[in-house]
C-alpha cells in the first residue's frame, strides 16, 4: 500500500512511525509515492543568488549573514538590477529552470521591494520561473509581488515549533506562519521547508514536517536543508547529522507531501554522492544548482551534471514544468 492521498491531519505518532520504519521499507514506500506523481528520473534545478548579503538584524543561530556573528561575511547593499540579470542569464544558459533571489532582511522596505520587482520582471522576461526570499512579508507586499508576476516565495519554518526557541529569538514561529499565510493569500506558490542537523531530535524533525504538511495547502516546494556549519555562528560546532537520517527526512517529506517538489537543498557540498543518490531515490526532485548557495559553496555545475549522468537523471526543463502545470 502506498497511500499517497493528500492529507493535512498528520499526528506525531504517525510521522514517528514512518521515521521508525526499516530504512529500505521507508525508502521503498517514498519512491512508490514519488512515482505516482512525478517522473522519477527528472530533477528540477533552481539557481540561487544573494541579492543583498549580510548585516541582517535577526539572530538565527545557523546563519552566516546575521550581523551579530563574526563569520567573515561582509554586509553589502542591494545589488543593481543589471548585475542580477547578467547572473540569471548565465543560470539559464547552464540549464536552471528557476532563479531564486535571497536578501538578508528581517523584512523588505517598500523602496527595496520596487527594486526587487524590477529583478523579478527581468528574470521572468528571460523565460525563467522566479522565487524570492526577503524575510517577513505583509499582505499588501505579497499582493504587490504577485502583481509583478512572482512565481514562488521562499520562507522556511526552519524547525519544529518546540525547538524554534533554541534557534531564533528575534521573531516567532507564528510570525513565520503569518508570512506564509500572506503569501498563500496573494496567490503566490509557497516554498517552505527547514534545516536539519541543528541539534534537534527526530521528534522535532517530524514536528517540522507536520507544520508544513498540516498547512491548509501543502507548500508547492519544500526545501530540506542540511545545516551548513559556518565558523562564527553559534551552531558551528554542532554534531553532524547521520546522512541516513537526512535521507529518512526526505522520504518522510515525500510521503507526507506527495505532490510537492522536495528539494535536497543546502549541505550538498559536503554530502557524499551516494547519500545524494539515496535522497533522489527517497523522492527528492529538486536541487540548488550553481557553485554558490547564498554565501557558502555548492557543488560545481559540471560535478552535478556528471552525477546526473551516472544516475540517468535529467534536469526538468521549463517545458516539462508547463506540461506538469497543464496536467493539474
Ligand atoms: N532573510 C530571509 C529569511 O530568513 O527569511 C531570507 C534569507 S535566509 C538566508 C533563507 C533560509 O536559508 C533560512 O530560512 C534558512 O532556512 C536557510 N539557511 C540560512 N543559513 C543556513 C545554513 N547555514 N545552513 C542551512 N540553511 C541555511
Ligand atoms: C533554502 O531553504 N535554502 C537556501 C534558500 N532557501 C534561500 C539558502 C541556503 C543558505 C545556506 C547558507 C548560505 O549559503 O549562506
Ligand atoms: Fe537574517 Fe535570514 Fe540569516 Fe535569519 S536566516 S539571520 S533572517 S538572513
Amino acid at each position: 500500500m502506498t497511500d499517497s492521498s493528500i492529507r493535512h491531519d498528520w499526528t506525531l505518532d504517525q510521522v514517528e512511525a514512518l521515521y521508525n520504519l526499516p530504512f529500505n521499507d521507508l525508502v521503498f514506500r517514498a519512491q512508490s509515492v514519488h512515482r505516482e506523481h512525478f517522473d522519477p528520473n527528472k530533477v528540477q534545478l533552481s539557481t540561487l543568488l544573494s541579492i543583498k548579503t549580510g548585516g541582517c538584524p535577526e539572530d538565527c543561530k545557523y546563519c552566516p549573514q546575521a550581523a551579530q556573528y563574526t563569520t567573515g561575511v561582509e554586509a553589502e547593499k542591494l545589488m543593481p538590477v543589471e548585475t542580477v540579470l547578467e547572473d540569471a542569464k548565465r543560470a539559464k544558459a547552464n540549464g536552471a529552470s528557476r532563479y531564486c533571489m535571497g536578501a538578508a532582511w528581517r523584512n523588505p522596505k517598500d523602496k527595496d521591494l520596487d527594486q526587487v520587482i524590477e529583478m523579478i520582471q527581468g528574470v521572468r522576461g528571460l523565460g525563467m520561473e522566479t522565487c524570492v526570499t526577503l524575510g517577513m512579508l505583509t499582505g499588501p507586499q505579497a499582493q504587490k509581488l504577485k502583481a509583478a508576476g512572482l512565481d514562488y516565495y521562499n520562507h522556511n519554518v526552519d524547525t519544529s515549533r518546540d525547538y524554534y526557541g533554541e534557534v531564533i529569538t528575534s521573531r516567532t514561529y507564528d510570525d513565520r506562519l503569518d508570512t506564509l499565510e500572506n503569501v498563500r493569500g496573494a496567490g503566490i506558490n509557497v516554498c517552505s521547508g527547514g534545516i536539519v542537523g541543528m541539534g534537534e531530535t527526530r521528534a522535532d524533525r517530524a514536528g517540522m514536517l507536520i507544520t508544513l504538511a498540516n498547512l491548509p495547502q501543502h507548500p508547492e516546494s519544500v526545501p530540506i536543508n542540511m545545516l551548513v556549519q559556518v565558523e562564527g555562528t553559534p551552531f558551528f560546532d554542532m554534531d553532524k547529522l547521520d546522512g541516513f537520517e537526512f535521507v529518512r527526512t526526505i522520504a518522510v517529506a515525500r510521503i507526507m507531501m506527495p505532490e510537492s517538489f522536495v528539494r535536497l537543498s543546502a549541505g550538498r557540498e559536503t554530502m557524499p554522492e551516494g547519500i545524494q543518490a539515496l535522497c533522489f531515490l527517497a523522492g527528492a526532485n529538486s536541487i540548488f544548482y550553481g557553485e554558490k548557495l547564498l554565501t557558502t559553496p555548492n557543488p560545481e555545475n559540471n560535478r552535478d551534471m556528471a552525477m546526473f549522468e551516472r544516475l540517468g537523471i535529467e534536469p526538468l526543463r521549463s517545458e516539462d514544468l508547463a506540461t506538469l502545470n497543464a496536467a493539474e
